[in-house]
């Protein structure tokens, strides 16, 4: 899985990346013109696969992982630039998910875009940002389908001309793409194109140190942005949980402790990531490795054997299945098959959270 982080320029979006993966890229030297985008790997935590692994102490322990990719600023009237919007949109390509990062904290040394702070003004100019962005291609397209098939009928381009014109009518009326519903089909010619309005967006405020404990009274005045479709919602700093991350497990609980922070910044996204895109995870257990995997929820079994392996889903025969809480009850695969909770399920199951599968299959 990978998701990107967006957002205007000097927003706290390399030290938001920084805090997530633990990175030490400098902050704040973007706006010199440099475009890169960097990307990193995080392991998903996750207590389920630490408590498997005390079962299977010399297996190899592989977590799930995400990857974020953090970008340029993405500054106001970016999508009249051609060139800039093509890098920009080539960095996001494939990302499943965005953190839209929006600036509220107050820092002098750090000068705004617009000069004042206004959280709801920023989130509005990105979102402008993205429509307009999205039109763009959107026209560019349409005109080029248009001629094509003046000079050659084709039903495929014609089915796709009529959807991108409807498309582009919905951003005519300021709706983002993800308010509209589509059939598979449709999604799948939309995915070519990588609109960011159909992303699932998580809006990240990036608020000030000492607002932290207030979360929830800042998010309120943002109540409707829940409302929307493929949309969470997020508070945090991304400062202090940059030097968090810095810190060493131990330092790190007692300055959340003192600060008053449940869960880090990592814990907060991954979990807030899963709950967006409909995600849970399975694990393959066994003397060599004890693996997380991540599936979309109402996966079932042999398209979740994919995920492991193209040749489990091909070839998929049966799963042998173990709820992760009656493993760990029974302490071993051995127990579980004796106390008969270790199930035979066919193509039709549908994977659980926290299943515990074997798969046999033929190729
Ligand atoms: N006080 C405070 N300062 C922050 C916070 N987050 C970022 N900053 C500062 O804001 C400046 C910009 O941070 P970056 O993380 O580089 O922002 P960016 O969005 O990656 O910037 P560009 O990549 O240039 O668009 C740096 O000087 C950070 O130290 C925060 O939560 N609180
Ligand atoms: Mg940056």
């Amino acid at each position: 899985m990978r998701v990107g982080i967006i957002g205007l320029p000097l927003s706290g979006k390399t030290t938001l990346f920084n805090a997530l993966t633990r990175s030490t890229v400098e902050v704040g030297s973007w706006s010199g013109g440099k475009r890169e985008a960097h990307i990193g790997v995080v392991k998903v935590p996750d207590k389920r696969l630490d408590v498997l692994h005390t079962h299977f102490p010399s297996a190899k322990k592989i977590p799930a992982t995400i990857e974020y990719v953090d970008l340029a600023g993405f500054e106001k009237g970016i999508s009249g630039s051609t060139k800039v919007l093509s890098e920009l949109l080539n960095d996001l390509k494939n990302v499943d998910a965005l953190v839209v990062v929006i600036r509220s904290f107050e820092n002098d040394s750090v000068p705004h875009p617009d000069k004042t702070i206004d959280p709801a003004r920023d989130l509005q100019t990105l979102e402008t940002e993205f429509i307009l962005s999205d039109m763009a291609i959107l026209e560019n397209r349409i005109s080029r389908l248009e001629n094509q098939l003046r000079k050659k009928k084709d039903e495929r381009d014609q089915k796709e001309l009529a959807l991108l014109k409807r498309c582009l009518t919905s951003l005519e009326e300021e709706h983002p793409l993800s308010s509209l519903e589509f059939s598979a089909d449709e999604e799948k010619i939309l995915r070519g194109y990588q609109f960011l309005t159909e992303k699932p967006q998580i809006v990240m405020f990036n608020i000030n140190e000492a607002d932290i404990g207030k979360e929830e009274q800042i998010l309120q005045s943002f109540s409707k942005l829940r409302e929307q479709p493929k949309t969470s919602v997020l508070a945090l700093s991304a400062e202090i949980e940059m030097e968090i991350s810095q810190l060493d497990s131990e330092d790190a609980k007692a300055f959340q402790q003192d600060l008053g922070i449940q869960e880090s910044a990592l814990e907060k996204l991954i979990r807030t990531t899963y709950h967006l895109l409909g995600l849970i995870s399975f694990f393959t257990i066994g003397d060599d490795e004890v693996r997380a995997w991540t599936i979309r929820q109402n996966t079932r079994a042999p398209q979740a054997a994919g995920a492991v392996h193209s040749d489990m889903e091909r070839g998929f025969i049966r799963a042998e299945v173990v709820s992760y809480d009656e493993y760990v009850a029974h302490g071993s695969l051995a127990k579980c098959k004796e106390a008969g909770v270790f199930r035979l399920e066919g193509k039709e199951y549908i994977v659980k959270d926290g299943d515990i599968i074997s798969f046999r299959f033929n190729v």
